[in-house]
């Protein structure tokens, strides 16, 4: 009787954790449906995306990672799109309590062997004057230019306004301190750009 228990018991042990393995390896591969890479020279830029904007939104935000493999650093420098302006490079930083954006100058260092990470609250590109709104679920191309590595075209995936991260992955930012500030577009546009132009 008690063998006959045990055995039972130990049978539905495995299927809990066949299902667990399951689960684990569903949630793994989640992510990678959407994910799409680039490689440019040493260069490994990861899945670009932007946030979605409301139709009259005249900014949006992009995003990305970018791992340097290579043995001297480099730097992305410019950007182009034909669905907007400008393309900037902006940070996000507490002044004196205050969230202010702007502009990184020089572009943005990818020291050799690291992996920079453009990320809503952070680092991020500035898509400034859209003459075309951003539709989640679309893709939108933009040249990405590096100070050494060239140029590179790639497509940034369009994820829904308030997407935090891609995927559907949205982590908690707000005990970083920045989750009250909603970076979404509307958030851009009640941002002082000033010195960027008033583009329409
Ligand atoms: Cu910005």
């Amino acid at each position: 009787m008690t063998r006959i228990m045990s055995c039972r018991m130990s049978g539905i042990r495995t299927l809990a954790l066949t299902f667990a393995f399951t689960f684990i390896a569903l949630a793994a591969s989640l992510p990678l449906v959407s994910a799409h890479e680039y490689k440019l020279g040493d260069l490994h830029i990861d899945h670009p995306w932007a946030r979605a904007t409301p139709g009259a939104a005249k900014v949006g935000g992009g995003y990305l990672t970018v791992t340097n493999n290579g043995t001297e650093a480099d730097r992305l420098v410019s950007g182009s799109a034909t669905f907007a302006d400008k393309v900037e490079f902006h940070e996000m930083k507490t002044d004196g309590g205050t969230m202010v954006m702007r502009p990184v100058e020089g572009g943005i260092e990818v020291p050799a062997g690291e992996t920079v990470e453009l990320k809503p609250g952070g680092l991020h590109v500035m898509f400034m004057g859209l003459s075309e709104q951003l539709v989640e679920g679309e893709k939108r191309k933009v040249t990405l230019t590096f100070e050494k590595a060239g140029d590179v075209e790639v497509e940034f995936s369009v994820d829904k306004i308030g997407a935090k991260e891609p995927g559907g992955m949205e982590h908690d930012h707000g005990k970083m301190g920045y989750g009250t500030m909603n970076h979404d577009a509307e958030g851009h546009e009640s941002m002082d750009h000033s010195g960027h132009g008033k583009s329409n």
